[in-house]
């Protein structure tokens, strides 16, 4: 089975996220998938769960963890909602680690737990780990599968910074700008990571962090939560699964597609046609898993708007302008990966 076949059996890509109520779990996966609609929620037989009867049966069990939570707007991704992963809970603590036990030993791929999100609210008054965090960094035995840990609402620590900045005599939009970064820089040398990464308490740390901030906001960047993701990702066909099925970070899918597909074209001695090397690179990409047909007529399409021949119709659709493009880049870069390759080898 190749790398396109293997991806299209595993279909989904599952992520855990574990944290408590209001840690801002929800509006991580909404930034996450861009969009601001509220998720579907299925149960483990497929069946879509009534928001009414989710909210009434809340507290009495019914916010199961094996639960599948799904955005419409990008149904390559499904999630695991650990909901009030409470300090300290026993037996919340028990059902979490029992279901990544379980799903890990799912023969089928596709119903493995792909990533782990773990969800570290940064809101709270002096904020140390919580019996829970040590419990799950300790105990939780999560096996092959990649953690890692996220900082949320990670802008409550920018008051005290601010203010420090504006002190000393710094603008407010000096001080707005500095903020992010030196929180972000003090953060990465204190207390919290050291104890995290370094400390006897703690058994399994996880791969990676990431701080988030304002993701309550529309236009929060998770871009480093997606590229955090990637890079914890060790099994290549999970990687490109995840880099062409999350569709707000078009630079990471250029990145992968240029170092992990590209790169090698050129450096292997294997030789290999120009609408290969498309097919080839386009698996990093979302919304391009074309036919060769369908790949031709958008490229004639796409030349006759750059040659200025044909205007780009007003009418054309979002996916028909981010196809274009994502086409117009491959055309591109291949184009001058061969060339290179050709320079290298002395045949230009
Ligand atoms: N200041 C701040 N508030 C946030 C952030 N993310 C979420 N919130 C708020 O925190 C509350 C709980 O968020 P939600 O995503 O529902 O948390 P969940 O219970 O873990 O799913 C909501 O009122 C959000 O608007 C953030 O990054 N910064
Ligand atoms: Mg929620």
């Amino acid at each position: 089975m190749d790398a396109s076949e293997m991806k299209e059996k595993i279909g989904r890509f599952r992520i855990l996220i574990i944290g408590r109520a209001s840690a801002g779990k929800t509006s991580i996966l909404q930034r996450f998938c861009n969009t601001s609609d509220s998720p579907e929620i299925f149960n483990s037989a497929g069946e879509k769960i009534d928001d009414t009867v989710l909210g009434a049966s809340r507290g009495r069990g019914g916010n199961d963890i094996k639960n599948e939570t799904v955005f419409q707007i990008n149904p390559g991704f499904v999630f695991h909602d650990s909901r009030g992963f409470e300090a300290g809970g026993e037996s919340e603590f028990n059902n979490v680690k029992e279901f990544i036990e379980d799903r890990s030993k799912q023969p089928d791929i596709k119903d493995r737990i792909h990533t782990i999100w773990y969800c570290i609210p940064m809101d709270e008054e002096s904020r140390s780990f919580t019996q829970a965090e040590i419990k799950f960094f300790s105990h939780c035995n999560t096996g092959s599968i990649p953690v890692v840990v996220l900082f949320t609402k990670f802008d409550a620590l920018y008051d005290v910074e601010f203010a420090r900045l504006q002190k000393q005599g710094n603008s407010r939009t000096v001080a707005k700008e500095l903020t992010p970064k030196n929180v972000e820089e003090q953060f990465s040398n204190g207390s919290q990571l050291k104890f995290l990464y370094n400390s006897k308490d703690i058994q399994r740390p996880p791969n990676c962090h990431v701080c988030l901030a304002d993701m309550d906001k529309k236009d929060a960047d998770c871009g480093p939560l997606i590229e955090r993701t990637a890079g914890t990702l060790k099994n290549e066909v999970l990687q490109q699964l995840f880099v062409s099925t999350q569709q707000t970070n078009l630079e990471l899918c250029m990145k992968y597609a240029v170092e992990r597909e590209l790169a090698g074209l050129v450096a292997s001695e294997e030789e290999i046609s120009y609408e290969d090397t498309i097919a080839r690179s386009s698996c990093w990409f979302p919304l391009i898993q074309l036919d060769r047909a369908h790949r031709e007529e958008m490229q004639s399409k796409i030349l006759a708007v750059v040659s200025g021949s044909s205007p780009l119709e007003k009418t054309s659709s979002a996916i028909f302008r981010i196809r274009s493009l994502i086409l117009l880049f491959l055309t591109l870069s291949s184009s001058i990966w061969r060339l290179r390759k050709q320079l290298l080898s002395g045949k230009l």
